[in-house]
């Protein structure tokens, strides 16, 4: 039976190509049959930056998708306050994956793209699903890789909310990976399981294949290099690539969203400056800056995490938002909700319980011993143990217990 059916494949094998012959005259271009003629468009080449894309992908996206859940949790989910700076480690993974990435993708993309140029064009259905695949896979990360990139120089030369195209993009993307992985599975065990000494070859003058992994390594080690001292500081001298920079702005960090006049105006205008409590309270608050100066004072050393990769610790003194919440009458493991008094974006923020419970989640008044500069959200802005620096609102004006 299994000789037959081998026969049966044979034969229909060879008239598939005996009819595909006739076409052969297409064959022109980068559709001859050898257009291509360095050894580095090798399957095991190719498949080799495939598991490394795998990887940096796959940690890029899970880690994008936490901080999605962090800052919009659905019920089921409950970011913790502890260990502090988990949001920092994971956020920071994010972007140094999603950096890495980029010298891999176009390594890959120049390995294997005479395959585009594959005779015939379509074997098959497998094939055609995985060459279908390419679009949404090749599409979707040069997508999310260049709106990763100009979203963290807060450059928007598009219509659309950043976080809600990257996180529909990386969907698409991944649901491709995968699509593209179990199709490219056999052949990719093929090539890697080929010995290295016939996989090694070299075209005369060209480049090895050690040396083409060299240069892809050494490309994403100088990005690494150049961007991870936004939130790793003995690399800080040479972060040239990261437009925030710790250590440079106010009081001796970053400035990310920066008040609008009538912000300044109003933060300005201490005299009339309040505070309110307000929401599910038995006594609702409203409390001059003043009032907050008089009130048990916490102080400590947290970061700002921001999306875009960096970070920095600094020392926080203020008033626990726990506190200001029993004062007002409600429970100190209720859920409340900081508004800013400057409408627009990141203007309010949820702190669930087990965060407002923190005892370092606080109301901040001043940072490394003096008032809060403007630009960092004078008079009071919040600040909290393993949140993302978007949740931080600054120039608050409203804690309002749901
Ligand atoms: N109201 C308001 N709060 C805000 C922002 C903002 O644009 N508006 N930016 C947030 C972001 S993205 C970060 S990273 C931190 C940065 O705080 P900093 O500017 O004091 O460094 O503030 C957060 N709080
Ligand atoms: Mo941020």
């Amino acid at each position: 039976m299994v000789c037959v059916a081998r026969l049966v494949q044979r034969r229909s094998a060879v008239s598939t190509r005996r009819r595909l012959a006739r076409f052969d005259r297409l064959r022109v271009g980068p559709l001859k049959a050898e257009a291509f003629t360095s050894t580095l468009h090798s399957q095991r080449l190719a498949a080799l930056l495939g598991i490394a894309l795998g990887v940096s992908f796959s940690i890029c996206f899970v880690t994008g998708l936490l901080s999605d859940l962090i800052q919009t949790p659905p019920a089921w989910f409950t970011w913790p306050a502890r260990p502090v700076g988990l949001y920092r480690v994971t956020q920071g993974l994010h972007v140094a994956t999603g950096f890495a990435s980029i010298p891999l993708l176009l390594a890959k993309l120049w390995i294997a793209y005479p395959r585009l140029w594959a005779w015939p064009p379509v074997a098959g259905l497998l094939h055609l699903v995985e060459r279908v695949s390419l679009i949404p896979l090749v599409g979707g990360s040069l997508f999310l890789l260049f709106t990763g990139v100009l979203n963290i120089g807060f450059w928007y030369p598009w219509g659309f909310f950043f976080p809600t195209g990257h996180y529909w993009a990386a969907w698409i993307t991944i649901g491709a990976l995968v699509v593209h992985i179990g199709a490219k599975a056999t052949i990719a065990r093929h090539a890697l399981g080929r010995s290295r000494s016939l996989a090694n070859g070299r075209m005369p003058g060209g480049l090895t294949r050690r040396g083409f992994l060299g240069a892809v390594t050494g490309a994403m080690g100088l990005i690494t290099l150049t961007t991870a001292g936004q939130t790793f500081s003995p690399l800080r001298g040479l972060a040239f690539l990261a437009p925030y920079v710790p250590g440079v702005g106010p009081q001796g960090f970053p400035v990310v969203g920066t008040p609008n006049a009538d912000t300044v105006k109003q933060a300005q205008q201490i005299g009339t400056y309040r505070l309110m409590v307000s929401g599910a309270v038995s006594r609702p608050l409203e409390l001059s800056l003043e009032d907050l100066q008089a009130l048990l004072q916490h102080e400590a050393d947290l970061p700002i995490s921001c999306v875009n990769g960096w970070s920095q610790t600094l020392r926080w003194k203020g008033v626990r938002l726990a506190d200001l919440v029993v004062m007002a009458g409600a429970p100190s493991d209720s859920s409340v909700t900081v508004q800013s008094l400057q409408p627009g974006t990141y203007d309010v923020s949820l702190v669930n319980p087990v965060q407002l419970q923190d005892p370092d989640t606080m109301l901040a008044l001043a940072v490394n011993g003096e008032p809060l500069h403007v630009d960092h959200g004078f008079p009071v802005r919040l600040i909290g143990p393993n949140r993302p620096g978007v949740t931080n609102t600054k120039w608050v004006q409203r804690v309002s217990v749901d």
